[in-house]
């Protein structure tokens, strides 16, 4: 029994020294101070979220903090990328439809769209509006545009003047005569010591008629006008009509003088008020209306 009381004894006795020593080792979180909430442990700060350093005196402004869509933190701030706003990036930005876009001549931007002043068009207003009626239009055959629409001359008819109106029918008005043979083929005189009594002879066909169209030139000399006898219509203007020259002579039979035929619509080109026909002994300028 003794003996284990010693044993006891010398064990307390050996375990002595390190009791001693271990109750009076220095604190290690005795001087040290931990900012903000932290917590010495062993001699080093733990800190609460959101700080650090080794007194917890280093505060991140960032913590807990979210920025949304994609939008970055810096100091407490979050930095939002383009298209976004709002403390936490949380808001899109309504972009301006306007943006980017130039309106020219004066053309004011309104929800994207230029609002161009007159005169102007296109999406920027850079197209000059088209105030002439008449562009972009063809009048043919001579037909000339006004206000949009086309005037046909003579004969043309259609939106664009391209329809052809039937000739119906010429009337001639006048006739001169500029040339005709001054003698019989013989080298005669028409008449003794006097030139010819001169008439005109109209008729459909190759052939000459006898009976005067016309009145009658007496003594003719020089160019011949003939304004009686018209108006004539030539109701076929598309067939052979004669056109004959006698010289009156009573009670003998009128002389054939000269003559020729053709056809009258040959001349209609442009519709002209007059046209001359000739061949190597008679000439004549009738003048004429168009009929349609
Ligand atoms: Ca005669």
């Amino acid at each position: 029994m003794k003996k284990t009381i010693s044993i006891l004894t010398v064990s307390l006795f050996l375990m002595l020294p390190a009791f001693l020593i271990n109750s009076c080792k220095k604190d290690p979180c005795k001087d040290k101070v931990c900012q903000n909430g932290g917590t010495c442990n062993d001699g080093d700060c733990s800190c609460p979220g959101g700080y650090s350093g080794t007194n917890c005196q280093i505060h991140d402004l960032c913590y807990g903090k979210t920025c949304l869509n994609g939008g970055g933190c810096v100091d407490g701030t979050c930095i939002c990328p383009t298209g976004y706003t709002g403390v936490n990036c949380q808001t899109a930005v309504q972009t301006d439809p306007c943006q980017g876009i130039t309106c020219l001549n004066g053309g004011t931007c309104i929800s994207g769209t230029c609002l161009c002043p007159d005169g102007f068009t296109g999406p920027n207003c850079g197209t000059v509006v088209n105030n002439d009626p008449c562009q972009g239009i063809t009048c043919y055959n001579g037909g000339t545009c006004a206000n949009g629409i086309c005037n046909c001359p003579t004969g043309f008819t259609g939106s664009d003047c391209n329809t052809v109106i039937p000739l119906a029918s010429v009337t001639i008005t006048k006739i001169v005569v500029t040339n005709y043979p001054q003698t019989t083929t013989g080298g005669a005189g028409w008449d003794l010591g006097s030139g010819p009594d001169a008439f005109l002879s109209i008729a459909q066909g190759t052939s000459c008629s006898t009976t005067a169209t016309t009145g009658t030139i007496t003594d003719a000399s020089g160019n011949l006008t003939y304004n009686n006898g018209f108006p004539l219509v030539l109701a076929a203007p598309n067939s052979q009509y004669s056109f004959c020259m006698f010289d009156y002579d009573y009670p003998s039979a009128d002389d054939f003088m000269t003559g020729f035929n053709f056809i009258p619509s040959d001349y209609k080109t442009g519709y002209p008020a007059s046209f001359s026909v000739s061949n190597a002994e008679f000439a004549i300028t009738v003048y004429v209306t168009w009929n349609f």
